[in-house]
């Protein structure tokens, strides 16, 4: 199984671009587009919510395990730069340049592009990421770019295999009552494997849910391994107890305020002590109030672009998570809304 998103700026080609990957499904502020061929199954997503907010690409991002980043002729605009800073703050490790409507310019405008872009992430996660120019209207790469995917997706595979030793964990992102059959919630398990008839507990509410079935792509299954896609009928739950952001596991933290360990964006204006940032953590989010800044074991009122500091935060809506995830910190009203990262502070 194999997830991509699709991101990049506005008009960059990247509906056009997910349409010709799979066939469209649900449509809300991200839209899921799948394909199957034998036995294999491709979601891609498009964060179509996005630039006009940041969660859609949160979101979409954290389902996926590939990134293709979808760079037009025009080359990089704010929404791009905005794009790179999320995808370094959140240590994305795999993802393709897609230089799109390559039918629309010219070869050595392509590589001059892929020398801007090379520049712009010398030093990030996005190194070493490949580059492929592609047309929608001439075809022009689109089997070699299939090509990338799923040799990435190998690499991804083996990786998550990492996580199948750790306690069973499901990021939940729609959730839907199904006459006869009751509380259906579709999600991504990211740790370990899920069976029927698994006792866990739905996060931040701590309420109990049995998973009563498995779906993976429409096909009842006994079990789905760590990065599936699945669909699950949960016993115990009702659907207006669970939604977008929950997690199914056995044990998580849940708290309303935080203490995190954080890195700053050189590309964020800095933090100041009652800032108001919007944090994210898997597919939660929730405003916090920076309460104390700490650098250097020093309590200061503010701290710039590219430093670390340890945030105290407080806010009045349960997160749940453990010590592993990483926080991702916002600032809705700056131009580039993407501030810093964060892991809880032990
Ligand atoms: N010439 C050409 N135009 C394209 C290609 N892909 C997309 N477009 C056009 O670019 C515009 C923006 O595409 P869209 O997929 O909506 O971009 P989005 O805003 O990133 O989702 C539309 O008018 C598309 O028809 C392509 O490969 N070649
Ligand atoms: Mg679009």
């Amino acid at each position: 199984m194999t997830k991509i998103t699709i991101i990049g700026s506005e008009k960059s080609g990247r509906t056009t671009l997910a349409a010709k990957l799979g066939e469209k499904g649900t449509v809300a502020d991200i839209t899921m587009y799948e394909f199957a061929k034998s036995g294999h199954v491709l979601t891609t997503i498009d964060a179509t919510g996005y630039p006009t907010s940041i969660k859609p690409l949160l979101t979409a991002l954290n389902l996926s395990d590939i990134a293709l980043v979808c760079i037009p002729p025009e080359g990089p605009d704010a929404y791009t730069g905005e794009c790179l800073v999320a995808l370094d703050l959140l240590g994305y490790k795999h993802g393709i340049f897609v230089l799109t409507k390559s039918d629309a310019t010219y070869p050595y405008a392509l590589d001059e592009l892929q020398n801007t872009i090379k520049k712009i992430t010398a030093d990030t996660c996005m190194q070493n990421w490949e580059y492929i120019a592609v047309s929608t209207t001439s075809f022009e790469g689109m089997d070699e770019l299939k090509e990338m995917v799923f040799d990435l997706s190998e690499i991804v595979d083996e990786e998550l295999q990492q996580n199948n030793d750790q306690p069973a964990r499901v990021m939940v992102d729609q959730s839907f009552n199904v006459t006869g059959i009751g509380c259906v919630v579709l999600g991504v398990v990211t740790h370990r494997t899920i069976h029927a008839k698994d006792k866990m507990n739905a996060y931040p509410a701590n309420k109990p849910a049995e998973i009563r079935s498995i779906q993976m792509h429409d096909v009842d299954v006994k079990s789905a391994p760590t990065g599936s896609r699945v669909g699950l009928a949960l016993k115990n739950i009702q659907s207006k107890n669970i939604d977008r952001g929950f997690v199914l596991s056995n044990e998580e933290i849940v708290s309303m305020s935080l203490t995190l360990n954080c890195t700053l964006s050189p590309f964020s204006k800095g933090i100041a002590r009652d800032d108001v940032t919007h944090i994210f953590v898997g597919l939660q989010s929730a405003p916090m109030r920076v309460e104390t800044i700490t650098v250097d074991g020093d309590k200061v009122e503010r701290t710039g672009p590219g430093s670390q500091c340890i945030l105290y935060l407080t806010g009045s809506k349960e997160i749940a998570y453990n010590t592993q995830d990483r926080f991702i910190l916002t600032n809705l009203d700056e131009n580039q809304r993407f501030m810093a990262s964060g892991f809880i502070e032990i």
